[in-house]
């Protein structure tokens, strides 16, 4: 079959991020048409109102229209082993993503960061150690501002990107000043076919970088590429010359690089192990970019964590309620279990459950067996998390998130923390992670404290 091809840009998606692609590509002057699967797309309206020419196909992907394509950009939403879109990258045509179109154009060092978990912790992180040494930092991509819209906002001296797996599988140009992968643990199996899938995924981050950092624990962070290329790890051991960690000195931990102690770890005011190693990732980012020592360090000694990230939102009676509906897969929730339960004098009630992405949840049971009271169960999956933990703990099922507040209630004794981290997306219950914690914070002001 011969393929007309005319220049043509097909954006797939009308969510954020396929929006802001065809603002580029209009005002780089390219015809540009839009398909999304949904009838009703999110940003409709403000497309019709503000492109009316530009050809819209709805309801199923258009095989025909990606032919007609000479390049398709597809949102991260969309996977692209979809057939129809499998079929027009067989016959030739290039699919890329929004985060491939700004990495053609962009001309400042980026900073790129991708992990299952804390990718936002350090995205802020490194931002702020940014603007805090006085350079125009721009924080986007996964963590929210589409990197065209970024890139719209003019010139930057550093952009600090965090990257979905999904967005690295369409990136072929990026070339970081410094790239890391923080960590890895089962995430996203409805889209991978595996653990090596989804790990060949995230390592597209460190292709062509100049620099590289990694969690010297978790082996799954370490690149296979050249050894010659300049390097730093991170984790909470005792780092090696160059490499930062933990040292403590008269049984007091600090934040060290190399031999070197930076700054005690009592005086960073997010808690948890998981968070040590976040700061200590950010340091080692922010050098490779040549962030200065200080500005990074106070950074550290004033950031409070972002919202939804094992936040405390109530003490009432002596119990500690807990929002990190942010903690979507088991390593979060290990993560959230591990540091709140080692911080409190109490037990950890848990809320748990939602839509649980394929994942195995057994490794939530050993650190329930050590730190939990109880499980209190909603969800599409709430089912395979009972199977999964049944031997470590009693269990509760509840229909509504008001349900299991109310439950944990019952159950919390004054020392206990009641933590929603759920280990699942969101969308079977509400709209967004966002939209869970806050319906959680509102149910505690309103069923623990009386609050109407
Ligand atoms: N969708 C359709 N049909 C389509 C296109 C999309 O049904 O034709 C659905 C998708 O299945 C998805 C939803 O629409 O459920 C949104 O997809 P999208 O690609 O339009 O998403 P955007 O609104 O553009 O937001 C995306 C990222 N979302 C995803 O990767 C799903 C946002 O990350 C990101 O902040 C934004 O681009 C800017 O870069 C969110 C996310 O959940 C926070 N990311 C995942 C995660 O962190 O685990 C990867
Ligand atoms: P991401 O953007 O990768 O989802 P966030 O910074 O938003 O990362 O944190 C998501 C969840 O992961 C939160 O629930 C948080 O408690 C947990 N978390 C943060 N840092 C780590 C870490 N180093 N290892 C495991 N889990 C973590």
């Amino acid at each position: 079959m011969l393929i007309q091809r005319d220049g043509l840009r097909v954006v797939i998606g009308l969510g954020k991020t396929g929006l802001s692609c065809v603002r580029y590509l209009k005002a780089q002057g390219y015809p540009v048409a839009v398909n999304d699967t949904r009838e009703h797309p999110p940003g409709l309206a403000e497309l019709r109102a503000e492109f009316p020419d530009v050809e819209v196909s709805l309801g199923k992907l258009d095989a025909e229209l990606f032919l007609r394509a000479s390049e398709v950009i597809s949102s991260p939403g969309i996977s692209i082993r979809e057939p129809a879109i499998a079929a027009a990258m067989a016959a030739g045509v290039s699919v890329v993503g929004d985060v491939e179109l700004f990495c053609r154009a962009a001309k400042a060092p980026i900073v790129a960061i991708t992990g299952s978990n804390a990718k936002s912790t350090v995205t802020t992180l490194v931002g702020l150690m940014g603007e805090a040494a006085g350079k125009r930092t721009g924080v986007c991509g996964n963590i929210g501002t589409p990197v065209l819209d970024m890139l719209a906002e003019g010139e930057k001296d550093l952009y600090v990107m965090e990257l979905s797996s999904f967005q690295l599988e369409t990136t072929h140009s990026l070339k970081a000043a410094v790239a890391v992968v923080l960590n890895l643990s089962e995430d996203h199996m409805d889209r991978y076919t595996g653990m090596v899938d989804y790990h060949q995924a995230k390592h597209r981050i460190y292709r062509n970088c100049e620099r590289f950092v990694f969690n010297r624990e978790d082996a799954l962070t370490v690149p296979l590429i050249a050894d010659d290329l300049p390097r730093a790890s991170f984790g909470l051991g005792v780092p090696d010359l160059n490499d930062f960690g933990v040292r403590v000195v008269e049984g007091k931990p600090y934040l060290a690089r190399g031999r070197e102690t930076l700054m005690p770890v009592s005086e960073l005011q997010i808690f948890g192990d998981h968070n040590v190693a976040n700061a200590l990732a950010c340091l080692a980012l922010g050098e490779a970019v040549g962030l200065p020592m200080d500005a990074m360090l106070n950074t550290l000694r004033s950031f409070t964590g972002l919202k939804h990230r094992c936040q405390r939102v109530a003490m009432h009676n002596g119990i500690g309620w807990y929002n990190d509906s942010k903690g979507t897969n088991v390593g979060a929730t290990l993560a959230a279990i591990n540091g709140l339960g080692a911080a409190i004098s109490g037990k950890i009630l848990l809320i748990a459950g939602g839509v649980g992405k394929g994942q195995d949840f057994t490794p939530l049971s050993p650190a329930m067996a050590q730190f939990g009271q109880s499980l209190i169960l909603i969800g599409e999956d709430a089912s395979v998390i009972d199977v999964a933990v049944a031997a470590a703990l009693p269990r509760f099922h509840c229909t509504s998130l008001d349900e299991a507040i109310a439950q944990a209630l019952r159950l919390a004794k004054p020392g206990d923390a009641v933590l929603l981290s759920p280990a699942c997306a969101s969308f079977d219950m509400f709209k967004h992670y966002e939209d869970r914690g806050d319906q959680f914070v509102a149910g505690v002001r309103r069923l623990v404290e009386g609050h109407a």
